[in-house]
């Protein structure tokens, strides 16, 4: 063997890192009707009727809910999109995106 040779070889391949999770959370408030929340379930993150209510009677009872997660530009998009439909028929509700721990 050369002198500094080994047969260890140094790993240099390149991974492409998989970009870090956002959760979109539901919030509970007191005001927005359960029959809305389940609404904007099913037009912007595409649930089923139960799916939607599931989730929704869980933030109702738990004080919040996971909706999905997402790259944080979509878990944002969709957050922002959700509680702006809210807002727009003048309801409390809303939807926030956090990291995944
Ligand atoms: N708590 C609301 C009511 O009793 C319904 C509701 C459920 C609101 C879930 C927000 O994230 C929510 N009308």
């Amino acid at each position: 063997m050369a002198d500094g040779d080994s047969n260890t070889k140094t790993r240099s391949k390149t991974r492409t890192a998989r970009p870090p999770l956002y959760k979109v959370l539901l919030l509970n408030d007191d005001f927005t009707p359960r029959d809305f929340v389940v609404r904007v379930l099913k037009a912007e993150f595409r649930m089923s009727e139960d799916q939607a209510s599931r989730v929704m009677i869980t933030a109702h009872t738990k004080g919040s809910c996971v909706v999905a997660v997402f790259t944080r530009e979509v878990a944002e998009d969709k957050a922002t999109r959700a509680t702006d439909m809210a807002r727009q028929e003048g309801y409390p509700l809303l939807f926030t995106a956090e990291p995944e721990t």
